[in-house]
């Protein structure tokens, strides 16, 4: 339209000039007069053809400006929100003041809730040196008690800021579910307790019974598999507690109990008479049990790693929660590195130069915490075998601080 105008006006206008302005001829003034009137209205029409193309082009200017501010607004309010959250689990922990831990919902010797509604046991006394480590004080700590299928979840969205819940480190779990373990704290195995009564001593005698198990475990798994390849013959009866699957097997729903060997144990006080029951010899597969973190900090992932090995080293050392006052004292180069007077302290990990020496002062070494919930000190007593340190003849040990 606009290009039709302008056509036209051209025309016209080259018409008027060539008409020529000086003739006199009345004729000549009439078409010059036509022309002139010709090239006002072609003119106009122009102007006027311009005018909604400008309006409309400078409205499509205003809505691309105002989606610009828009978001630009929003890319603000993100920014903002993001600054206003913690950027690393450390941080959150500071902001809140206490660490939530995920544990069982009750494992005499790991995690299990006392009458007065306090928490014992070797995982809860892991989540309370991450805590010492941390926050400098132990008692830090909120317990998470959580079923074996809401474990992973809870940490994957963020609920806990550690699982320590006799958790088996698998591939599968470690590369799978967005989490990562931090270490073992216990190496157990998979067993089976029968009652006396059943007339079995070894697990290769076991076919053709009835199995009671919990739900969303490697136990689950591990017991598939070792009846299938032995061609034996099992009846699964499966439970989402704990209390559930103890609960079916003292009142005689199954025949045999099968889990991690340390709850087998725990177990096996609970019942009204213990000796009528008995752990079969077999160990069927390996469960290491340890702390998991969520994948994506690293950070928190090296605290809690070292927290362990702090325990570990401790106990290698001779340093325990009652010596390591004295131990400011020694010249043992190693001591000064474990307790931070000397070496590569807090730094590194984000934390205070004293977190090792709260961790064992607060808590104390692996050989404290495992003799006083599970070993020896505790009613399950059960022996160090596997989990002695490495020098002692079992497989515990850590890499070295500095
Ligand atoms: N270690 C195995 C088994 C862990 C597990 O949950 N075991 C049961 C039986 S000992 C348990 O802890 N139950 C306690 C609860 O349900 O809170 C795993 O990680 O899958």
């Amino acid at each position: 339209m606009k290009q039709t105008l302008k056509l036209s006006l051209a025309i016209t206008t080259l018409a008027f000039l060539l008409s020529g302005c000086d003739s006199n001829n009345a004729q000549d003034k009439e078409l010059i007069k036509s022309l002139e009137t010709k090239i006002q209205t072609l003119e106009k029409q122009l102007e006027q053809a311009e005018q909604p193309a400008a309006t409309a082009a400078a409205d499509t200017d205003t809505k691309a400006l105002e989606d610009k501010i828009i978001s630009l607004e929003k890319q603000l309010a993100d920014n903002k929100t993001a600054a206003d959250q913690p950027s690393s689990t450390l941080e959150k922990v500071l902001k809140q003041g206490y660490i939530q831990c995920g544990v069982s919902t009750g494992l005499p010797g790991f995690s299990n809730p006392t009458e007065n509604g306090e928490w014992e046991g070797l995982d809860v006394e892991f989540c309370q040196a991450v805590a010492a480590a941390t926050i400098g004080d132990k008692t830090k700590v909120k317990y998470i008690p959580l079923t074996t299928k809401e474990r992973f979840t809870a940490l994957q969205s963020g609920e806990v800021d550690l699982l320590v819940r006799n958790t088996t480190w698998t591939l599968h779990r470690d590369t799978a579910l967005g989490i990562n373990f931090a270490g073992v704290n216990y190496y157990d195995g998979q067993g089976f307790m029968v009652k006396k009564s059943l007339g079995v001593s070894t697990a290769m005698e076991l076919d053709g019974k009835s199995v009671c198990v919990q739900s969303g475990t490697t136990t689950e798994l591990n017991l598939a598999d070792y009846f299938k390849f032995r061609e034996m013959k099992y009846t699964p009866v499966v439970f989402n507690t704990e209390e559930e699957t103890v609960g079916a097997f003292k009142e005689g729903r199954c025949d045999v109990m099968t889990t991690d060997q340390s709850a087998l144990y725990a177990h096996r006080l609970g019942m009204d008479e213990p000796d009528s029951v008995v752990v079969l010899p077999e160990l069927i597969s390996k469960e290491p049990l340890g702390p998991a973190v969520r994948a994506d900090d690293d950070q928190w992932f090296n605290i809690v790693k070292w927290t362990l090995y702090t325990m570990l080293h401790a106990e290698d050392l001779g340093v325990s929660s009652i010596s390591v006052d004295d131990m400011k004292n020694s010249n043992d180069p190693d001591i000064r590195r474990l307790i931070g007077l000397d070496g590569p302290k807090g730094k590194g990990l984000g934390l205070k130069d004293d977190w090792s020496f709260q961790v064992i002062k607060q808590v104390g070494n692996y050989s404290e915490s495992f003799e006083r919930t599970v070993g020896m000190s505790s009613p399950l007593k059960v022996r160090r075998d596997v989990n002695a340190l490495w020098r002692d003849g079992g497989i515990q040990y850590a890499p070295p601080i500095r």
